[in-house]
C-alpha cells in the first residue's frame, strides 16, 4: 500500500511539475493537482487518475478490513457449530451407553439438531465463498488500478515531448523566426531585446514569409477570461501547436514584444460572428507600456480594415459622449482586483475581466464567451382538427446575442467590437497578433483584403 501511495503521490508531483513548466500562468496556491492544468488536450495530465485513486484507496481498506472482520465472525461461529456438533455426536453415544429406555426419543431430538447444524454450516460455508469472490474481485480492481497508476506514472515521466513539438528556430519575434527561414505556424522561443529569458509563442506564419505573433486568442470559451491582475500580466490558457486553444500571452511580454524595436509593430485584431463572417482591424505603432504605468495601450492610428474602428470609441446613441467614454488608445490596463480605469467604479470588476477599460468600453475581446442558445419556434394550428397543438416552425440559434439578464451585473460584458456588432453580441472567434509595420506596408496596403493571411503585399 505504502509503495501504491508512493506512485500517486509521484504522478501528483509530476504532473504539477508538468504544468508549471509550460505555462506562464501565475498560480500561488496551486500546490495541488488541477484535472483542467497542464498542456490542455496535449499533456495526458493523470491529476483526475491520482484523485480518484487517493480518494478511492481509504475507501476499499475500510471494506476490505470489515470484510475480514466479517470472515472472521463467520469463521468463528462456524467453528463453534462444528464443536457443537461433535458435543451432540458424544451425547449421542453417552446416551446410547447410559439410558437405553429414553435412547430413542432423545437420539431422534439429537439427530434433527446435527441436521440442522449441518444445514447451517453448508449456508455458512456458502456465504464465505461469497465474500471470498467479492474479496478476490477487489483485489483485482485495487492491482487493475495500481498498474494504471504505473502506467500514466510512465506517461508523464517525459511530459508534453512527444506530442508538443516546439520549433527550434528562435528570434526575437515571429518576423525574425520567419526571416531565419521558418516557414510552419507553430510554437517558438522568442527572446524581445529587453527580455530577461525567452518565453513561447505561438507564430503564425503565412505564406508570404510574414510572423505573426499571437499575443491573444479566442475560439471556443474553453479558458476562462475572469482573471487578476497577476494573471493578466504572466498570462494565461494555453498555448498549443496547431492553434487550438484560447489564452491571453500576457501584459508583460506584450510589452516587451512591443517596445523592443525601431520598427513600429501593427497589431491585427481578427474577428469571427457566429455566421462565420470575418473581420479585421489595423493598428499602428502598438505599444503596451511597462508594468509601473499599467500596462497602458497606446497606437498612432487605425490602419485600416473591414470591422471599424471601435478601439476610437463609438456613440452607442445613449449619450453624446459615449464615443469618447469608451475609447481605448492610452487607456491603462484594468482587471477585477486593479481599477486603472475612468469610471467611478471598477469597469473590470463588474465584468469580470481584465482590459484597457475607459468608461467602459467599445472593444473588449476579452469578454465573457456567450455560446448563444437553441431553441424551437412553435405556432399554434387555427382552424382545423389540429387547432391548439404546437406546430414546429422552425428551430433559432442566437448566435452570439445576449442579454442584460444572460449578463452576470447587467452588463455588456461579451466579446464586443461595437462598430461591427452590437454590444449585445458577443463574438465567437477572437485572434490579436502583431508584426512590424514594414512587413504590411511593402508593396503597398492590403486594401479590401478580408483574407486573414492578406494578400498583395511581399
Ligand atoms: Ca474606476
Amino acid at each position: 500500500m505504502a509503495s501504491f501511495m508512493h506512485a500517486s503521490v509521484s504522478i501528483l508531483l509530476l504532473s504539477t511539475l508538468t504544468s508549471a513548466q509550460m505555462r506562464g500562468d501565475y498560480s500561488p496556491t496551486q500546490d495541488i493537482c488541477s484535472p483542467n492544468d497542464g498542456f490542455g488536450i496535449y499533456c495526458p495530465t493523470t491529476c483526475g487518475v491520482a484523485d480518484y485513486l487517493q480518494r478511492y484507496v481509504p475507501d476499499m481498506d475500510r471494506e476490505l478490513d470489515q470484510m475480514e472482520q466479517d470472515l472472521e465472525a463467520i469463521a468463528n461461529i462456524t467453528r463453534g457449530a462444528q464443536d457443537k456438533v461433535v458435543y451432540l455426536k458424544d451425547s449421542e453415544t453417552q446416551a446410547q451407553k447410559q439410558a437405553p429406555d429414553t435412547y430413542i426419543k432423545k437420539s431422534t431430538s439429537m439427530l434433527d439438531d446435527i441436521l440442522r447444524f449441518e444445514k447451517s454450516i453448508l449456508t455458512q460455508e456458502d456465504q464465505i465463498y461469497q465474500l471470498q469472490s467479492i474479496l478476490q474481485a477487489n483485489e483485482k480492481r485495487i492491482t487493475d488500478l495500481k498498474q494504471m497508476s504505473q502506467q500514466l506514472d510512465q506517461m508523464c515521466k517525459e511530459p508534453c515531448k512527444d506530442t508538443v513539438e516546439i520549433q527550434t528556430v528562435t528570434g526575437k519575434d515571429c518576423q525574425d523566426i520567419a526571416n531565419k527561414g521558418a516557414k510552419v505556424s507553430g510554437l517558438y522561443y522568442v527572446k524581445p531585446a529587453r527580455a530577461p529569458e525567452a518565453f513561447l509563442v505561438y507564430c503564425e506564419i503565412d505564406s508570404f514569409g510574414r510572423g505573426w505573433t499571437v499575443l491573444q486568442r479566442r475560439r471556443d470559451g474553453s479558458v476562462d477570461f475572469n482573471k487578476k491582475w497577476i494573471q493578466y500580466k504572466e498570462g494565461f490558457g494555453y498555448l498549443s501547436p496547431d492553434d487550438k486553444t484560447e489564452f491571453w500571452l500576457g501584459n508583460e511580454k506584450m510589452h516587451l514584444l512591443s517596445v523592443q524595436s525601431s520598427v513600429p509593430y501593427v497589431l491585427r485584431i481578427e474577428m469571427v460572428d457566429w455566421e462565420g463572417n470575418k473581420k479585421y482591424a489595423d493598428y499602428a505603432t502598438f505599444k503596451v507600456g511597462p508594468e509601473v504605468d499599467a500596462y497602458r495601450l497606446t497606437y498612432a492610428y487605425y490602419f485600416g480594415g473591414d470591422a471599424g474602428d471601435a478601439f476610437d470609441g463609438h456613440d452607442f446613441g445613449d449619450d453624446p459622449s459615449d464615443k469618447f467614454y469608451t475609447s481605448h488608445n492610452g487607456m491603462q490596463f484594468s482587471t477585477p482586483d486593479k481599477d486603472n480605469d475612468k469610471f467611478h467604479e471598477n469597469c473590470a470588476l463588474q465584468e469580470g475581466t481584465g482590459w484597457w477599460m475607459n468608461r467602459c468600453h467599445a472593444a473588449h475581446l476579452n469578454g465573457k464567451y456567450y455560446q448563444g442558445k437553441a431553441f424551437n419556434l412553435y405556432r399554434s394550428k387555427v382552424n382545423s382538427i389540429h387547432a391548439g397543438i404546437p406546430l414546429l416552425m422552425h428551430s433559432v440559434f442566437t448566435g452570439g446575442k445576449y442579454t442584460e439578464k444572460d449578463s452576470q451585473n447587467g452588463y455588456d460584458n461579451g466579446i464586443i467590437w461595437a462598430t461591427w456588432q452590437s454590444r449585445w453580441y458577443s463574438l465567437k472567434e477572437t485572434t490579436m497578433k502583431i508584426i512590424p509595420i514594414n512587413r504590411i506596408v511593402a508593396g503597398g496596403q492590403e486594401s479590401g483584403s478580408k483574407q486573414f493571411g492578406g494578400l498583395g503585399d511581399i
